[in-house]
């Protein structure tokens, strides 16, 4: 059964803190997603029924090879969104927000179209200064 969107977000933020840190606690996880301690030690308890990391209560815990493969693919979709949200010019102090709102509504093949797609705008900048300009225009037309 692939993980639900909470799991996911467990997942994701568990991922880049061992990734950051070396370790990832609970009150670290709990602090990250915002959510009180005794829910990420609900959910690390599935996590760890499920095999995607092995908890101990003392100790703390790992990610098991299944659950590091698919933190850093979840950790990379955010980070492909981010990009393609910059791309079409969203702005900066929406782009967290909306990708954390359409991460985990997407399938595995559109996030491969939309890699595609930056990988399109970013390989010539003049394909991103055509994007531009349609919006420049666009916003004149409403001046
Ligand atoms: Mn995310």
């Amino acid at each position: 059964m692939p993980p639900t969107p909470s799991m996911e977000d467990y997942l994701e933020r568990i991922y880049s803190l061992i990734e950051e840190k070396g370790y990832a606690r609970v009150s670290d996880i709990a602090e990250a997603l915002e959510v009180h301690p005794s829910s990420v030690t609900k959910m690390v308890q599935k996590l760890d029924k499920d095999k995607y990391l092995i908890y101990e209560k003392y100790r703390g815990l790992v990610l098991t090879p299944k659950g590091k493969k698919i933190g850093k693919r979840l950790v990379d979709r955010h980070s492909l969104l981010e990009e393609f949200m910059r791309i079409i010019g969203v702005d900066e102090s929406h782009i967290y927000q909306d990708v954390e709102g359409i991460e985990h509504h997407l399938s595995w093949e559109s996030i491969t179209c939309i890699e595609y797609l930056v990988q399109y705008f970013q390989a010539d900048p003049v394909r991103m200064e055509e994007l531009q300009r349609i919006r420049k225009e666009d916003e004149q037309k409403e001046e």
